[in-house]
């Protein structure tokens, strides 16, 4: 049972701490809005004192009106509190390492004063008018009784929230939930899971945390965050759906949101994660298939529908007659069951083809069959083109002039070799080639460079 669980989202804060990741102002705010859509409460938008240009994009956030608590990340210095203040964001989220290892070989600092400097920093961020987390930062290496005496601390002073971080990921479960149980009775403030990945435990710690009385949970998008990051939200959210009924955002639009900040972050999840991954709908054993076709819960743990995906068959030598029988007649084309064991054969003796898809299907249906199946080939193509102008032209007014031709549905100017990148639909070569002829034709056009698009990978692209 979990009474309450507001999600937080760091995927600015924490997520921007992910190696390789720095993320633009202008891609911020996206990323801001759209957790906000989702309906996300609170947003942790950076720590403004990092750069002038995470202060600039956390002041920008906290001024757009979103519905979500906007938080500024603050070490436990007054300066740090000022420059949240500047921000005009809603909490501020103090941190100051409680273990012994940050207090004593990082900070420098006894125990005691540590305990003072949380209670004044605190008090005077509640005197600007702030709302403040205190987080004790690698908590769960902070001996137990220490760690109890400085939440209490920060309570007293002000915290209505307090952050109980597994800053190294080194928690089981189990312990997670004694942990939170003792704290949640014990100290007079709501609690926070912040979880971290480093045994692959992050999603669990944080569902025990909000079992054992948590009710907010930090997450970041596609677990970005310092090393191994921490809890993605669309597995918690989704985890805190199926497995709790509960609700908390709007789960159909997680995989747009994975896609945008793999876009942004340039770090993309893997095939086979959770939720979000490529293969988390996909089937492909002939057991698995034929189970999945009689009823989709024998191999689902939740339907794809949920948060906006598709079920995908895969076929390859694993697959059986019912995957080969449904991906056919799923393409218009009947053939009886022994046509349907030659197709099968084939495929069972062909282990180096590893994905077969509509096409390469359809082919081997009418080499089996003998018969012409041109009509179930999907004719509409889509087609990349990449566009180099005369450098003496304005690439604007070409790009511009793309765009009105018709078949032409996304253009864009890009740096590099080319100038302009076009996307064109068409529904037969002749039409196809049509197009290209009209984007040639434009004044500075001096050449273009065309790709069909094989297969796409979009939020809904299963
Ligand atoms: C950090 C540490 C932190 C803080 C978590 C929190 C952690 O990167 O500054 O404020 O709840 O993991 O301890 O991310
Ligand atoms: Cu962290």
């Amino acid at each position: 049972m979990i009474e309450k669980a507001y999600i937080l989202d760091s995927t600015l804060r924490e997520g921007e701490q992910t190696p390789g990741v720095s993320f633009t102002i202008p891609e911020k705010i996206e990323i801001a809005q759209k957790l906000d859509e989702i309906g996300v409460p609170m947003i942790e938008a950076g720590h403004p004192n990092v750069s002038p240009d995470v202060h600039e994009a956390v002041k920008k956030i906290a001024s757009l009106g979103l519905k979500a608590e906007i938080l500024a990340h603050a070490r436990a210095v007054k300066a740090d509190v000022d420059a949240a203040a500047r921000c005009d964001v809603d909490r501020v989220a103090i941190f100051l390492g409680t273990s012994y290892t940050h207090l004593h070989d990082q900070l420098h600092l006894d125990q005691e004063e540590a305990v003072k400097r949380v209670m004044d920093v605190v008090t005077y961020a509640r005197s600007h008018g702030l709302k403040v987390r205190f987080t004790a930062e690698d908590a769960s290496r902070t001996e137990y009784n220490y760690l109890l005496r400085i939440c209490r601390a920060a309570a007293e002073a002000g915290a209505d929230r307090i952050s109980v971080p597994d800053t190294v990921g080194i928690m089981r479960p189990a312990a997670m939930g004694d942990l939170y149980r003792r704290l949640v009775k014990e100290v007079n403030a709501e609690f926070d899971a912040h979880c971290h990945n480093d045994l692959g435990m992050a999603v669990a710690n944080s569902l025990a945390a909000l079992e054992a009385g948590a009710t907010a949970v930090h997450v970041s998008v596609n677990g970005l965050g310092e090393r191994t990051g921490i809890a993605p939200l669309a597995d918690v959210a989704t985890a805190l759906k199926v497995i709790y009924n509960m609700d908390t955002v709007k789960l159909e639009q997680l995989p747009a949101l994975s896609v945008m900040v793999e876009r942004y972050s340039g770090i993309v999840r893997s095939q086979n994660s959770p939720v979000v991954g490529e293969n988390a709908f996909s089937h492909k054993s002939g057991v698995h298939a034929a189970g999945v076709l009689a009823n989709p819960a024998t191999y689902e743990a939740f339907p794809p529908e949920l948060i906006g995906r598709h079920r995908a068959i895969i076929i390859d030598k694993y697959t059986g007659r019912h995957a080969v029988k449904y991906q056919l007649e799923r393409l218009g084309i009947q053939l009886s069951s022994e046509q349907i064991e030659a197709v099968l054969e084939r495929i069972k003796n062909n282990p180096t083809m590893r994905n077969y898809r509509d096409a390469d299907l359809v082919e081997l249906a009418e080499k089996t069959s003998g018969m012409s199946f041109a009509a179930a080939v999907p004719k509409r193509v889509e087609v990349v083109i990449l566009i180099k102008c005369d450098s003496n032209v304005y690439t604007t007014a070409v790009a511009r002039k793309i765009s009105s031709l018709k078949g032409v549905i996304d253009v864009n100017e890009i740096s590099g070799e080319f100038d302009v990148e076009a996307k064109v639909v068409a529904d037969s070569v002749s039409e196809l080639n049509q197009t290209l002829e009209g984007i040639r034709g434009v004044g500075g056009v001096i050449g273009t460079n065309s790709s069909l698009i094989l297969k796409k990978f979009g939020s809904n692209s299963q």
